[in-house]
């Protein structure tokens, strides 16, 4: 099962990828904690990164295009994966394409999680990652409604786009989530 996560900053994509990985025993692909984990290192390009990430820009899509296509290649792959974060941006998802051409696996699913702007804006408020202050919380939004909410028709158009509405209880999201994959499967 090949699952991408989608929604704005915020709406919850990394809480509710760890409980599907744990549920359906699928590995949680974030991009999101790979490139800051690629902040740790002593390099240019660690700075870099980090840079972009503080302002609330997007990282570039070539270098995730190679995180993410070396990531999908790895054994705990073969069964499925969860994408959370990516695709960001419309050639990030002609890129996943060709990763996933190579490897003769297709996406299955993208979960939108639907949450309004204020709560996105409220959740992100009380997290505090380095990240979360309100000017780059702001620019994230922005940059989400500019180049990644494009992304949602590329897979309309697919015929791949569940919307979970993302408002309420974590279990109770989850519970959602499971009805929807539990009704994909059946149809597959
Ligand atoms: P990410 O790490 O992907 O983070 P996110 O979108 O902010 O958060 P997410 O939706 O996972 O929210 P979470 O579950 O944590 O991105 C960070 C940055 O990395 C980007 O801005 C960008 O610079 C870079 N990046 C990542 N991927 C990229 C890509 N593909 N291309 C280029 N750049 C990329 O939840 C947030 C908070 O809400 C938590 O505190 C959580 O506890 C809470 N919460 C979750 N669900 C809730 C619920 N139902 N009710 C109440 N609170 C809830």
């Amino acid at each position: 099962m090949q699952i991408i996560l989608f929604g704005g900053p915020g709406a919850g994509k990394g809480t509710q990828a760890q409980k599907i990985s744990q549920f359906y025993k699928i590995p949680h692909i974030s991009t999101g904690d790979m490139l800051r984990e690629t902040t740790q290192e002593k390099s240019p390009l660690a700075h870099k990164i980090k840079e972009i990430m503080q302002q609330g820009e997007l990282v570039s899509d070539d270098l995730l295009k190679e995180i993410v296509g070396v990531r999908l290649e790895k054994s705990d792959c073969r069964d499925g994966f969860i994408l959370d974060g990516y695709p960001r941006t419309l050639r990030q998802a002609h890129d996943l394409e060709d990763i996933l051409k190579k490897s003769q696996k297709k996406i299955d699913m993208v979960l939108y999680f639907k949450v309004h702007e204020e709560e996105l804006i409220r959740r992100l408020s009380q997290r505090g990652r380095a990240d979360d202050t309100l000017e780059t919380i702001k620019n994230r939004l922005s940059v989400y409604v500019s180049t990644t909410r494009p992304v949602l028709d590329f897979y309309q158009e697919k015929g791949l786009l569940y919307t979970v509405q993302g408002v309420g209880e974590i279990e109770t999201v989850f519970e959602k989530i499971k009805g929807v994959i539990t009704g994909i499967c059946a149809l597959s």
